[in-house]
Protein backbone atom coordinates (compact mmCIF):
# COMPACT_ATOMS: atom_id res chain seq x y z
CA UNK A 1 0.00 0.00 0.00
CA UNK A 2 1.42 3.21 -0.80
CA UNK A 3 -0.46 5.62 1.72
CA UNK A 4 -0.52 9.29 0.52
CA UNK A 5 -3.28 10.27 2.31
CA UNK A 6 -0.89 12.57 4.83
CA UNK A 7 2.30 13.09 6.28
CA UNK A 8 0.87 12.78 9.39
CA UNK A 9 0.71 8.79 8.60
CA UNK A 10 4.82 8.44 8.47
CA UNK A 11 5.73 5.87 11.42
CA UNK A 12 9.36 7.17 13.80
CA UNK A 13 12.68 6.02 12.26
CA UNK A 14 14.78 4.26 13.76
CA UNK A 15 16.58 6.68 15.59
CA UNK A 16 13.52 8.10 17.08
CA UNK A 17 12.27 5.01 18.37
CA UNK A 18 16.16 5.01 20.25
CA UNK A 19 15.61 8.58 21.60
CA UNK A 20 12.38 7.30 22.67
CA UNK A 21 13.62 4.29 24.59
CA UNK A 22 16.68 6.30 25.82
CA UNK A 23 14.82 9.28 26.87
CA UNK A 24 15.87 10.76 30.27
CA UNK A 25 12.13 11.57 31.80
CA UNK A 26 10.32 13.57 35.01
CA UNK A 27 6.92 14.28 35.35
CA UNK A 28 6.28 17.00 33.09
CA UNK A 29 2.86 18.41 35.05
CA UNK A 30 5.89 19.27 38.12
CA UNK A 31 7.99 20.62 34.94
CA UNK A 32 10.69 18.15 35.59
CA UNK A 33 11.13 16.82 32.22
CA UNK A 34 14.32 17.11 30.74
CA UNK A 35 13.49 15.92 27.79
CA UNK A 36 10.61 18.29 27.37
CA UNK A 37 12.52 21.46 28.36
CA UNK A 38 15.10 20.52 26.06
CA UNK A 39 12.46 19.96 22.97
CA UNK A 40 10.71 23.34 24.14
CA UNK A 41 13.96 25.40 23.98
CA UNK A 42 14.86 23.99 21.29
CA UNK A 43 11.59 24.82 19.21
CA UNK A 44 11.80 28.45 20.91
CA UNK A 45 15.14 29.12 19.58
CA UNK A 46 14.38 27.93 16.79
CA UNK A 47 11.69 30.31 16.17
CA UNK A 48 13.28 33.10 17.84
CA UNK A 49 10.21 33.31 20.42
CA UNK A 50 11.62 33.48 24.50
CA UNK A 51 9.34 30.22 25.16
CA UNK A 52 7.53 27.38 23.92
CA UNK A 53 5.14 24.42 25.24
CA UNK A 54 4.94 20.49 24.00
CA UNK A 55 1.07 20.28 23.04
CA UNK A 56 -0.43 16.79 22.17
CA UNK A 57 -1.80 17.89 18.86
CA UNK A 58 -1.93 20.24 16.54
CA UNK A 59 -5.39 21.27 17.11
CA UNK A 60 -4.65 21.39 20.56
CA UNK A 61 -2.09 23.68 20.26
CA UNK A 62 -4.63 25.82 17.97
CA UNK A 63 -7.16 25.60 20.46
CA UNK A 64 -4.69 26.31 23.69
CA UNK A 65 -3.82 29.50 22.02
CA UNK A 66 -7.44 30.45 20.90
CA UNK A 67 -8.08 29.98 24.71
CA UNK A 68 -5.03 31.87 25.74
CA UNK A 69 -5.58 35.10 23.64
CA UNK A 70 -9.24 35.42 23.92
CA UNK A 71 -12.40 35.61 26.03
CA UNK A 72 -15.53 34.37 25.31
CA UNK A 73 -17.32 36.64 23.00
CA UNK A 74 -14.56 37.94 21.50
CA UNK A 75 -14.50 37.48 17.07
CA UNK A 76 -11.81 35.61 15.55
CA UNK A 77 -10.82 36.55 12.12
CA UNK A 78 -8.93 33.56 9.97
CA UNK A 79 -8.73 32.60 6.08
CA UNK A 80 -12.53 31.11 4.84
CA UNK A 81 -10.64 27.53 4.05
CA UNK A 82 -7.99 27.24 7.31
CA UNK A 83 -8.06 24.37 8.88
CA UNK A 84 -8.99 26.38 12.27
CA UNK A 85 -11.94 27.02 10.68
CA UNK A 86 -12.85 23.60 8.38
CA UNK A 87 -11.17 20.76 10.81
CA UNK A 88 -11.27 21.67 13.87
CA UNK A 89 -14.99 20.50 15.20
CA UNK A 90 -15.51 24.04 15.46
CA UNK A 91 -13.70 24.09 18.91
CA UNK A 92 -13.11 27.61 19.06
CA UNK A 93 -16.61 28.04 19.49
CA UNK A 94 -17.17 25.18 21.47
CA UNK A 95 -14.01 25.41 24.22
CA UNK A 96 -13.80 29.58 23.87
CA UNK A 97 -16.77 30.73 23.23
CA UNK A 98 -15.41 32.85 20.47
CA UNK A 99 -17.11 33.26 16.76
CA UNK A 100 -15.02 33.27 13.85
CA UNK A 101 -15.34 35.30 10.99
CA UNK A 102 -13.55 34.40 7.63
CA UNK A 103 -12.29 36.16 4.77
CA UNK A 104 -11.67 34.60 1.76
CA UNK A 105 -8.20 34.24 0.77
CA UNK A 106 -6.07 34.24 -2.37
CA UNK A 107 -3.75 30.52 -2.07
CA UNK A 108 -4.57 30.39 1.70
CA UNK A 109 -3.54 34.73 1.66
CA UNK A 110 -5.94 36.90 3.31
CA UNK A 111 -5.63 40.86 1.87
CA UNK A 112 -4.32 42.65 4.56
CA UNK A 113 -7.34 45.45 3.67
CA UNK A 114 -10.02 43.41 4.03
CA UNK A 115 -8.07 42.33 7.31
CA UNK A 116 -8.31 45.51 8.54
CA UNK A 117 -11.77 46.33 7.63
CA UNK A 118 -13.42 43.19 9.18
CA UNK A 119 -11.68 44.44 12.45
CA UNK A 120 -14.58 45.87 14.90
CA UNK A 121 -14.98 49.19 15.58
CA UNK A 122 -15.82 50.18 19.28
CA UNK A 123 -19.23 49.42 19.57
CA UNK A 124 -22.25 48.11 22.14
CA UNK A 125 -23.65 46.08 19.83
CA UNK A 126 -19.63 44.20 18.25
CA UNK A 127 -18.07 41.77 19.45
CA UNK A 128 -14.57 42.58 20.08
CA UNK A 129 -11.95 41.45 17.17
CA UNK A 130 -9.74 39.09 19.32
CA UNK A 131 -7.68 37.17 17.29
CA UNK A 132 -6.45 37.16 13.75
CA UNK A 133 -5.34 33.60 12.73
CA UNK A 134 -2.83 32.75 9.62
CA UNK A 135 -1.92 29.47 8.14
CA UNK A 136 1.22 28.54 6.50
CA UNK A 137 1.73 26.48 4.99
CA UNK A 138 -2.05 26.50 3.58
CA UNK A 139 -3.25 23.04 3.87
CA UNK A 140 -6.63 23.24 1.53
CA UNK A 141 -5.13 25.63 -0.32
CA UNK A 142 -2.71 22.47 -1.97
CA UNK A 143 0.41 23.35 0.65
CA UNK A 144 0.70 26.81 -0.85
CA UNK A 145 3.24 28.47 0.74
CA UNK A 146 1.95 32.17 2.21
CA UNK A 147 4.33 34.84 1.08
CA UNK A 148 6.11 36.76 4.30
CA UNK A 149 5.28 39.87 2.49
CA UNK A 150 1.33 39.00 2.67
CA UNK A 151 1.80 37.76 6.83
CA UNK A 152 4.16 41.27 7.26
CA UNK A 153 1.68 42.97 5.71
CA UNK A 154 -1.38 41.65 8.22
CA UNK A 155 0.99 41.73 11.05
CA UNK A 156 1.37 45.52 10.64
CA UNK A 157 -2.92 45.85 10.36
CA UNK A 158 -3.23 44.01 13.83
CA UNK A 159 -0.29 45.74 15.39
CA UNK A 160 -1.40 49.24 14.98
CA UNK A 161 -5.17 47.65 16.63
CA UNK A 162 -3.36 45.92 19.11
CA UNK A 163 -4.95 42.51 18.17
CA UNK A 164 -3.29 39.65 18.81
CA UNK A 165 -2.25 37.36 15.52
CA UNK A 166 -1.74 32.97 16.02
CA UNK A 167 -0.17 31.53 13.29
CA UNK A 168 -0.98 28.19 12.17
CA UNK A 169 1.92 26.77 11.21
CA UNK A 170 1.31 23.07 11.33
CA UNK A 171 3.50 22.28 8.49
CA UNK A 172 5.74 25.49 8.39
CA UNK A 173 9.16 23.76 7.94
CA UNK A 174 7.72 23.23 4.39
CA UNK A 175 7.04 26.68 3.88
CA UNK A 176 10.64 27.66 5.23
CA UNK A 177 12.25 24.85 3.30
CA UNK A 178 10.27 25.43 -0.03
CA UNK A 179 10.90 29.58 0.06
CA UNK A 180 14.24 29.74 1.59
CA UNK A 181 12.50 32.32 4.16
CA UNK A 182 13.87 31.65 7.86
CA UNK A 183 11.47 30.16 10.61
CA UNK A 184 12.47 32.76 12.54
CA UNK A 185 11.12 35.56 9.97
CA UNK A 186 7.67 33.68 9.67
CA UNK A 187 7.31 33.40 13.28
CA UNK A 188 8.10 37.13 13.60
CA UNK A 189 4.94 38.23 11.86
CA UNK A 190 2.73 36.55 14.85
CA UNK A 191 2.62 36.76 18.53
CA UNK A 192 2.16 33.41 18.84
CA UNK A 193 3.23 30.01 16.58
CA UNK A 194 1.61 26.44 16.50
CA UNK A 195 3.88 23.66 14.36
CA UNK A 196 3.40 19.72 14.37
CA UNK A 197 6.38 17.60 14.43
CA UNK A 198 4.03 14.79 13.90
CA UNK A 199 3.58 15.66 9.73
CA UNK A 200 6.44 15.63 7.66
CA UNK A 201 8.70 15.72 10.40
CA UNK A 202 8.02 12.02 10.89
CA UNK A 203 7.75 11.93 14.92
CA UNK A 204 4.67 9.66 16.37
CA UNK A 205 3.05 13.17 18.23
CA UNK A 206 2.90 16.19 19.29
CA UNK A 207 3.29 19.84 19.00
CA UNK A 208 4.85 23.34 20.12
CA UNK A 209 3.16 26.48 20.66
CA UNK A 210 5.61 29.28 20.98
CA UNK A 211 5.04 33.00 21.78
CA UNK A 212 6.61 35.10 25.23
CA UNK A 213 6.85 33.82 28.47
CA UNK A 214 3.61 35.63 29.60
CA UNK A 215 1.40 33.79 26.96
CA UNK A 216 3.32 30.11 27.39
CA UNK A 217 2.81 30.04 31.45
CA UNK A 218 -1.05 31.42 30.54
CA UNK A 219 -1.27 28.25 28.28
CA UNK A 220 0.24 25.95 30.15
CA UNK A 221 -3.00 26.20 32.42
CA UNK A 222 -5.16 26.16 28.87
CA UNK A 223 -3.27 23.03 28.47
CA UNK A 224 -3.98 21.31 31.60
CA UNK A 225 -7.29 22.51 31.64
CA UNK A 226 -7.83 20.54 28.76
CA UNK A 227 -6.43 17.52 30.02
CA UNK A 228 -2.97 17.76 28.08
CA UNK A 229 -0.53 17.91 31.13
CA UNK A 230 1.04 15.09 30.46
CA UNK A 231 3.82 12.77 33.02
CA UNK A 232 6.93 11.16 31.75
CA UNK A 233 6.02 12.88 28.18
CA UNK A 234 9.88 13.08 27.23
CA UNK A 235 9.24 9.70 26.00
CA UNK A 236 7.57 11.57 23.15
CA UNK A 237 9.36 14.68 23.28
CA UNK A 238 12.40 12.70 22.56
CA UNK A 239 11.31 11.87 19.03
CA UNK A 240 10.47 15.36 18.46
CA UNK A 241 14.24 16.06 19.43
CA UNK A 242 15.22 13.95 16.32
CA UNK A 243 12.54 15.47 13.79
CA UNK A 244 13.81 19.26 14.67
CA UNK A 245 17.28 17.98 14.46
CA UNK A 246 17.22 14.94 11.42
CA UNK A 247 14.17 15.46 9.47
CA UNK A 248 13.67 19.33 8.18
CA UNK A 249 16.45 19.56 5.04
CA UNK A 250 15.00 16.07 3.70
CA UNK A 251 11.48 17.64 3.15
CA UNK A 252 12.81 19.02 -0.12
CA UNK A 253 12.66 15.78 -1.57
CA UNK A 254 8.91 15.12 -0.27
CA UNK A 255 8.47 18.24 -2.71
CA UNK A 256 10.54 17.35 -5.20
CA UNK A 257 8.06 13.76 -5.24
CA UNK A 258 5.03 15.93 -5.00
CA UNK A 259 6.47 17.90 -7.98
CA UNK A 260 7.07 14.46 -10.07
CA UNK A 261 3.45 13.36 -8.73
CA UNK A 262 2.12 16.68 -10.18
CA UNK A 263 3.38 16.51 -13.50
CA UNK A 264 2.81 12.95 -14.12
CA UNK A 265 -1.23 13.05 -12.88
CA UNK A 266 -1.34 16.32 -15.51
CA UNK A 267 -0.60 14.04 -18.23
CA UNK A 268 -3.13 11.55 -17.45
CA UNK A 269 -6.41 12.72 -19.66
CA UNK A 270 -9.14 13.18 -17.22
CA UNK A 271 -7.08 14.51 -14.40
CA UNK A 272 -6.66 18.33 -14.06
CA UNK A 273 -4.16 19.46 -10.88
CA UNK A 274 -6.01 21.94 -8.64
CA UNK A 275 -3.22 24.82 -8.35
CA UNK A 276 0.54 24.82 -8.40
CA UNK A 277 2.17 22.31 -6.13
CA UNK A 278 4.49 24.48 -3.72
CA UNK A 279 5.41 21.72 -1.00
CA UNK A 280 4.61 18.16 -0.21
CA UNK A 281 0.74 18.11 -1.00
CA UNK A 282 -1.19 17.74 -4.98
CA UNK A 283 -4.66 18.59 -5.83
CA UNK A 284 -6.12 16.83 -8.22
CA UNK A 285 -9.78 17.18 -10.31
CA UNK A 286 -11.19 14.22 -11.28
CA UNK A 287 -14.44 15.20 -12.93
CA UNK A 288 -13.15 14.59 -15.85
CA UNK A 289 -13.04 11.08 -15.22
CA UNK A 290 -17.11 11.15 -14.85
CA UNK A 291 -16.42 10.25 -11.64
CA UNK A 292 -16.53 11.58 -7.53
CA UNK A 293 -13.57 11.86 -5.56
CA UNK A 294 -15.27 9.22 -3.50
CA UNK A 295 -15.43 6.81 -6.39
CA UNK A 296 -12.11 7.70 -7.84
CA UNK A 297 -10.20 6.93 -4.09
CA UNK A 298 -11.97 3.35 -3.90
CA UNK A 299 -10.32 2.65 -7.66
CA UNK A 300 -7.34 4.37 -5.63
CA UNK A 301 -7.77 1.99 -3.07
CA UNK A 302 -8.23 -1.27 -5.59
CA UNK A 303 -4.86 -0.84 -6.57
CA UNK A 304 -3.20 -0.03 -3.35
CA UNK A 305 -2.81 3.53 -3.29
CA UNK A 306 -4.45 5.51 -0.46
CA UNK A 307 -5.16 9.56 -0.81
CA UNK A 308 -8.39 11.57 0.85
CA UNK A 309 -10.88 13.33 -0.53
CA UNK A 310 -10.65 17.17 -0.36
CA UNK A 311 -14.14 18.41 -2.00
CA UNK A 312 -16.70 16.38 -3.93
CA UNK A 313 -14.25 16.30 -7.66
CA UNK A 314 -10.95 17.15 -5.95
CA UNK A 315 -8.67 14.36 -4.24
CA UNK A 316 -5.53 15.40 -2.08
CA UNK A 317 -2.29 13.72 -2.47
CA UNK A 318 0.74 14.59 0.45
CA UNK A 319 3.92 12.96 0.04
CA UNK A 320 5.72 11.78 3.39
CA UNK A 321 9.04 10.70 4.45
CA UNK A 322 7.75 7.01 3.57
CA UNK A 323 6.39 7.11 0.28
CA UNK A 324 10.00 6.93 -1.95
CA UNK A 325 10.60 8.32 -5.75
CA UNK A 326 10.10 4.62 -6.89
CA UNK A 327 6.51 4.53 -5.04
CA UNK A 328 5.63 7.68 -7.09
CA UNK A 329 6.20 6.15 -10.20
CA UNK A 330 4.20 3.20 -9.13
CA UNK A 331 1.50 5.69 -8.53
CA UNK A 332 1.48 7.31 -11.37
CA UNK A 333 1.97 3.49 -13.42
CA UNK A 334 -0.90 2.25 -11.86
CA UNK A 335 -3.30 5.74 -11.93
CA UNK A 336 -2.53 5.36 -15.99
CA UNK A 337 -3.66 1.78 -15.84
CA UNK A 338 -6.77 2.55 -14.07
CA UNK A 339 -7.65 5.56 -16.21
CA UNK A 340 -6.83 3.89 -19.24
CA UNK A 341 -8.98 0.52 -18.45
CA UNK A 342 -11.88 2.58 -17.67
N1 LIG B 1 -4.40 18.31 9.21
C1 LIG B 1 -4.76 16.94 8.87
C2 LIG B 1 -6.29 16.81 8.81
O1 LIG B 1 -6.86 17.29 9.95
C3 LIG B 1 -6.90 17.50 7.63
C4 LIG B 1 -4.12 16.57 7.57
O2 LIG B 1 -4.06 15.36 7.29
O3 LIG B 1 -3.65 17.47 6.85
N2 LIG B 1 -3.36 22.80 11.15
C5 LIG B 1 -3.21 22.34 9.90
C6 LIG B 1 -2.90 23.30 8.81
C7 LIG B 1 -3.36 20.98 9.64
O4 LIG B 1 -3.24 20.54 8.38
C8 LIG B 1 -3.64 20.10 10.70
C9 LIG B 1 -3.86 18.61 10.45
C10 LIG B 1 -3.76 20.61 11.99
C11 LIG B 1 -3.62 22.00 12.18
C12 LIG B 1 -4.12 19.75 13.17
O5 LIG B 1 -3.10 18.89 13.54
P1 LIG B 1 -3.42 17.55 14.38
O6 LIG B 1 -3.88 16.54 13.39
O7 LIG B 1 -2.09 17.22 14.98
O8 LIG B 1 -4.45 17.90 15.38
Amino acid sequence: MIDLRSDTVTKPTQAMREAAFEAEVGDDVYGEDPTVHQLEEMAAKLLGKEAALFVTSGTQGNQVAVLTHCHPGDEVLLEANSHLFLYEGASMSAFAGVQPRTIHGNRGAMDSEEVRAAIRPEDIHFPETGLICMENTHNKAGGAVVPLGNMQAIYEVARERQIPVHLDGARLFNASVASGVSLEHYAAQADTVQFCLSKGLGAPMGSIISGSYEFINKARKWRKRLGGGLRQVGMVAAPGLVALSEMVDRLAEDHEHARRLAAGLGQIGGLSLEGQVETNIVLVNVAGLGKSADEFLVDLKGVDVLAVPFGPETVRFVTNYDVSAEDIEAVLNRVEQLVSNR
